[in-house]
Order: C-alpha cells, then sequence, then structure tokens
C-alpha cells in the first residue's frame, strides 16, 4: 500500500552499488493505521478465540510455505544485503525457517501455575500476550531477524507492527504475502518499511503500542527506551558488541584458528556477536598470528552469486565509510594494521563501485583505543597477547559490551571458570557464533536488555496474570 506522505525507499546492490527496487516508506499516518490494525486484531475473535494449537498450525504452514520459497528469499536476501547466496541458503534460511517450526511448537505450550496457600485458597496464573508489539530490526540478517521477532511474539498471542531496516526492505514483504496465504487474521502482522527517524520513532513512541523488541545499535536502542517510556512499554533490546576471544595455550591451535576466523569474518563482519577483540597466550602469540593471518588472507572476496565468494560487499555505502574510519583512528591513535586496511577492488567490471573491503587484522593497540572498544561491524578484528588467566578475563571484561564471548582451552575447569567470570550473554566454548531457536541468545550490560530465542523468548512475549481464589469460608 502506498505511503501517506509519498516517501519511498530505494534499495541499493552493494556489490554494484545500483538499484533493485524501491518501495514505500510508512509515515507516521501510517505507522498509527498499522497499530490501530494490530490493537483492532487483537481482540477479534479470530485471533483471540483461536486455540493455541490451531495457531501454532498456522506458524507451520507459514514455515512450510518459506520452505517452499527458499531461494527466492536467499536471493533476495543476498541481493539486498551482499552476504553470499549460498550463506542465505544454507544458514540464513535454514535459521529463519526453523526457528518459525520451534515457536509454533510452543503456541500450545505455554501454561500457567496452580499454587495453594492455605486449605481455604489457592491461587492459579495465567499466560497472557503483552497486547500490540513494535518490531524494529536491522538489516544484517534481513529475514532471520525477522523470524527471531515474530516467532515468539505469534506463539504467545500478541499483535504486531514490524519495521525492517530501510537499507533492506525486500524479503519481509514476500514474507508479509506468505502469512496472509497461510491464514493469518487481517491485522495480526503488519510490516511497514520505512525510516528509523520517521516510522521507527513514530512506533517506539506510539500509545497504543504495548512493547518495543529492538535489535540494532545501542545508540538507538536508547532513544527507543526514551520514547518506550512515555507510556512505560514493556521492552527488550538486543544492541552491538566488541565480543572477546580468548585462546589459552593448551589449545587445539588449528580449531581456534579457524573459529577465531568465522567469529569475526563471518557475514562481512556484520554480526552483532562478532568476537571482534582476540586475546592469545603470549607463549602461542606467534604462531596463532601467523595461522590466523594466512586465514585471513586465504579467503575470496566477490558478489554475491560466486560459489567461491567467503565475504560480499558491506551493505551500504555508509557502513563501507564506517568501516575504513576506523582504519584511519587505529592507526592515529598508534595501533599498527598487520593485514587489509583499504577497499577490496575485485577484477569484475560489474563490481567496480562495490562496497568490498579486505578483511584487516590490527595489532600492537592497547585496551583503551577506540578501535579496542567501539564497535566496527566490519570485517576488522584486533589481536592483544596476554600472560595469565586473570589478566585475559579482566581486559575481557573492559567494555561496556557484554553479549558473546569465546574461550579456547583444552583445560575443562578453565573453560568453565572462564565462562562464569566473562561478562555475557552468551559464552562459546572451543567454538564461536553457536546459535540455535532453542538457546536464549541476549547481552548483559551495554549489549541489551532481555533475551530472545528459546523458551527465554517467550517470557518476553507474555505477562503473568495472578488469579487469588476464596474457596468460600476464608475469614
Ligand atoms: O543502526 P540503527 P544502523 C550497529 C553497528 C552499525 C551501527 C549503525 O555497529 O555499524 O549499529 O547501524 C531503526 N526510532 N548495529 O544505523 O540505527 C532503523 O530504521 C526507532 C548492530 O543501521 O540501530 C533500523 O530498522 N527506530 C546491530 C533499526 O533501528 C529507529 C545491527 C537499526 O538501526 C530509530 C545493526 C529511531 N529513532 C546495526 N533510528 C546488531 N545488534 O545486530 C533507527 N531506527
Amino acid at each position: 500500500m502506498p505511503a501517506t506522505g509519498g516517501q519511498t525507499i530505494t534499495s541499493l546492490d552493494p556489490a554494484t552499488d545500483k538499484p533493485i527496487a524501491t518501495v514505500h516508506a510508512a509515515s507516521a499516518e501510517d505507522v498509527d493505521r498499522a497499530v490501530k490494525a494490530a490493537k483492532a486484531a487483537l481482540v477479534h475473535s479470530s485471533w483471540k478465540q483461536l486455540p493455541a494449537t490451531d495457531r501454532g498450525q498456522l506458524m507451520m504452514r507459514l514455515a512450510d510455505l518459506m520452505e517452499q520459497n527458499r531461494e527466492l528469499f536467499a536471493t533476495i536476501d543476498a541481493w539486498d544485503n551482499g552476504k553470499p547466496y549460498h550463506f542465505a541458503l544454507e544458514e540464513d534460511l535454514t535459521e529463519a525457517i526453523t526457528t518459525i517450526r520451534y515457536y509454533s511448537g510452543w503456541a500450545d505450550k505455554t501454561f500457567g501455575q496452580t499454587i495453594t496457600t492455605t486449605p481455604q485458597k489457592f491461587a492459579y496464573t495465567i499466560r497472557q500476550p503483552i497486547g500490540v508489539v513494535a518490531q524494529i530490526i536491522p538489516w544484517n540478517y534481513p529475514l532471520s531477524m525477522a523470524t527471531w521477532k515474530l516467532g515468539p511474539a505469534l506463539a504467545c498471542g500478541n499483535t504486531v507492527v514490524l519495521k525492517p531496516a530501510e537499507q533492506t526492505p525486500l524479503s519481509v514483504l514476500i514474507l508479509a504475502q506468505l502469512i496472509k496465504k497461510a491464514g493469518f487474521p487481517p491485522g495480526v502482522v503488519n510490516i511497514v518499511n520505512g525510516y528509523g527517524r520517521d516510522a521507527g520513532a513514530a512506533l517506539a513512541s506510539h500509545p497504543l503500542v504495548d512493547k518495543v523488541a529492538f535489535t540494532g545499535s545501542t545508540a538507538t536502542a536508547k532513544v527507543i527506551m526514551k520514547a518506550a517510556a512515555g507510556s512505560l512499554k514493556n521492552i527488550t533490546l538486543e544492541t552491538g558488541g566488541k565480543s572477546p576471544l580468548l585462546v589459552f595455550p593448551d589449545a587445539d591451535m588449528e580449531q581456534a584458528v579457524k573459529w577465531s576466523h568465522s567469529g569475526i569474518m563471518s557475514n562481512k563482519g556484520e554480526i552483532c556477536t562478532a568476537t571482534s577483540r582476540i586475546f592469545v597466550h603470549r607463549d602461542i602469540l606467534d604462531v596463532f598470528t601467523a595461522s590466523f593471518k594466512k586465514a585471513v588472507e586465504s579467503v575470496r572476496i566477490g558478489d554475491q552469486w560466486d560459489e567461491s565468494v567467503f565475504q560480499g560487499p558491506q551493505v551500504t555505502r555508509a557502513q563501507y565509510d564506517r568501516i575504513l574510519s576506523y582504519f584511519e583512528i587505529a592507526k592515529s591513535e598508534g595501533a599498527t594494521i598487520l593485514t587489509g586496511g583499504a577497499p577490496y577492488k575485485p577484477a569484475e567490471a560489474k563490481n567496480q563501485n562495490g562496497y568490498f573491503i579486505q578483511p584487516t587484522v590490527i595489532i600492537n593497540a592497547t585496551d583503551s583505543m577506540r578501535i579496542a572498544q567501539e564497535e566496527v561491524f566490519g570485517p576488522v578484528v584486533v589481536l592483544f597477547p596476554f600472560d595469565s588467566e586473570e589478566e585475559a578475563i579482566r581486559r575481557a571484561n573492559d567494555t561496556t559490551y557484554g553479549l558473546g564471548a569465546s574461550v579456547f582451552t583444552r583445560d575443562l575447569e578453565r573453560a568453565h571458570r572462564v565462562a562464569a567470570e566473562i561478562d555475557s550473554g552468551m559464552v562459546w566454548v572451543n567454538s564461536s557464533q553457536d546459535c540455535d531457536p532453542r538457546i536464549p541468545f541476549g547481552g548483559v550490560k551495554q549489549s541489551g536488555i532481555g533475551r530472545e530465542l528459546g523458551e527465554a523468548g517467550l517470557e518476553a512475549y507474555s505477562q503473568v496474570k495472578a488469579v487469588h481464589v476464596n474457596m468460600g469460608s476464608r475469614l
């Protein structure tokens, strides 16, 4: 449906800088209509009275339809975001479909409790939806971020207004068609493409919105929190990170190098949990650094459609410029670029204007430098030496963020000790970036509030009502 203000968004192919498609960009007035539609759907019998098992069936049908359109989704997200098609197809689509399937199973399994207090009295609890939920998502995993948000919200019986990122507005529009085809009642899911400052701001402050769920930058999360405070909305926020990866001297070196590499360089480094600070014990620093550098330099960079490509273009020119600016910041602060540190020019003529960047490793940095503290969100990592476990933990925690962390060691006791001491919402032992719809995901400190995925993700989308029952003879 056209936007009332006539605003549009043109999505560009990051590999060529050429337009893919233009979509309507919602105004505050459009957002208001979407919120009112969600509010009406919340109490309409077609949704409110729908048995929970049937709600789960609708979600299951949606997952089946997504499966049938796997290649279409992967093509759109690869084109729009710049990630290689083969990764979008294998990883993003698997994650998106599994997330909807996983939460479809929860729809009729969220129960309350019965609590006896005295012989004359008992109470029970009911888990009810929060209401109208605004969901604001980023551009790094356009489709799977939508499913992380929609899955638990729908399983719990909420209605939704979802705003994709303006950088990647396309795949969610196909999802909207499938939601309709699956048979969800009108108004249960409303998709509004639009700019953050207009549509996003209108959503986060709308008085009829009961909850805001957001994934994006910490700076925008703070703006959203303030806007949501106006009507004391429930919030969940998943924001940035500067996640540490610790390699102890007893680690399996081949594994440590492999996961250190994919932990930061996958998805062009555009991952909120990217392990962008690697701490390596001084005894193994030279060996690790040599193998890691080799791994970083050996990847193929190119456009989304080449099956041998590991790293595609960054999502937008703004993101590309931002990453390049951090190379200058790092150098001006006195750090050294071990490899990379510049734009990458692919051989293909059609990709000359693409937003490609050399994967980059930075050394000789200190913990207080901006390159060690600020989220870059690109294929850029800082390597640091350390001498003791205590020092490694202290420096790993020396950040305002706390999203993910990895620890590489063969010592079981140390693995669990370090996992307990690191300030983060998730820890990977001898691995990096594992993510599963069954496992809670989220951050501590300025990496977020609340959890997504797993059973914990349901808590974010339901509220507990207590009903006190007097059995009749109580004074
Ligand atoms: O993020 P924003 P941007 C980080 C990463 C990146 C930086 C900037 O470091 O370099 O953020 O990216 C919507 N009210 N992450 O500018 O602004 C916006 O339209 C309501 C980490 O793209 O946070 C989009 O839908 N909404 C991250 C969403 O917020 C607003 C993923 C994210 O945009 C709004 C993305 C407003 N005032 C970026 N302003 C992660 N954690 O995965 C913007 N938006």
